[in-house]
């Protein structure tokens, strides 16, 4: 009887290491996808480590870079970084002054996480992309980061339906059949995930490393495409331990009404 307890109290926990390694997601998402030549020309960011369907976020210590690719040329905007919190969680905010027509393609490169549960670093690097000032040019180019999906879609002036594109590439290159989680930002918890496997979509990208999934609701969505780091990493407790890199991309879509 004691060794069937051990047995289900283990299957519990290796059941809630699965769900939660489905759920962390690096979080970049500026006020707006797209500023018109009448708007505001500053932007906000805002940088959070969170489970962006369940709701609740981990702490997020200040990233190793930040910067934004605009007329492709990098800018390193690390020093403009400030920490807030988000869902009672460390996290950071940027202020941006948009000063030329273009796409601006922002990312992060977060400090490796620890993540006790399942045993490995994490490191999610990030992208989002705003169209500026009427130009629809530079939201295909690459910031050559050690793993990046490059979108085949206009990653702005996406309708909820409408169908988001990328590659998964790794080191520069496609990464064949690459898994990709995709979950909604459910900012104001509305959604009710109906049973578990709701939380994260998972797809996986064909033997050219494309993927593709049609985004049913109007917002942010997250695409994660994970990988093992070829070489592994120290925890905080000075152990070597794999590292799982990640190449997300959040994208905007709006209501059609
Ligand atoms: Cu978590």
């Amino acid at each position: 009887m004691k060794a069937f307890f051990r047995t289900l109290v283990g299957l519990v926990l290796v059941f809630a290491a699965v769900n939660s390694a489905y759920a962390h997601f690096q979080m970049i998402v500026p006020s707006t996808e797209i500023v018109t030549p009448t708007d505001d020309k500053e932007i906000a960011l805002k940088l959070m480590f969170i489970h962006p369907m369940e709701g609740h976020a981990m702490d997020m210590a200040k990233p190793t870079a930040f910067g934004v690719l605009v007329g492709g040329q990098k800018h390193n905007l690390l020093e403009s970084i400030e920490p807030m919190e988000f869902r009672e969680h460390a996290a950071f905010k940027a202020a941006y002054k948009i000063k030329r027509p273009g796409d601006h393609v922002f990312y992060v490169e977060p400090t490796p996480y620890w993540e006790p549960a399942e045993s490995l670093m994490i490191v999610h690097y990030t992208k989002v992309v705003v169209n500026a000032l009427g130009l629809e040019l530079g939201w295909d180019e690459e910031l050559g980061l050690k793993t990046e999906i490059v979108p085949l879609v206009r990653p702005y002036g996406l309708w909820a339906g409408n169908e988001f594109r990328g590659i998964v590439k790794k080191d520069g290159k496609p990464v064949p059949f690459a898994e990709v989680e995709v979950e909604y930002f459910n900012e104001d918890g509305k959604i009710k995930p109906p049973a578990d496997p709701f939380i994260t979509q998972v797809i996986k990208a064909d033997a050219n490393g494309v993927f593709s999934y049609a985004m049913p609701r109007a917002g942010w969505w997250g695409f994660a495409a994970l990988s093992e780091g070829d070489e592994k990493m120290k925890n905080p407790e000075g152990e070597d331990v794999p590292v799982e890199i990640g190449a997300v991309m959040w994208v905007r879509t709006r209501l059609m009404e």
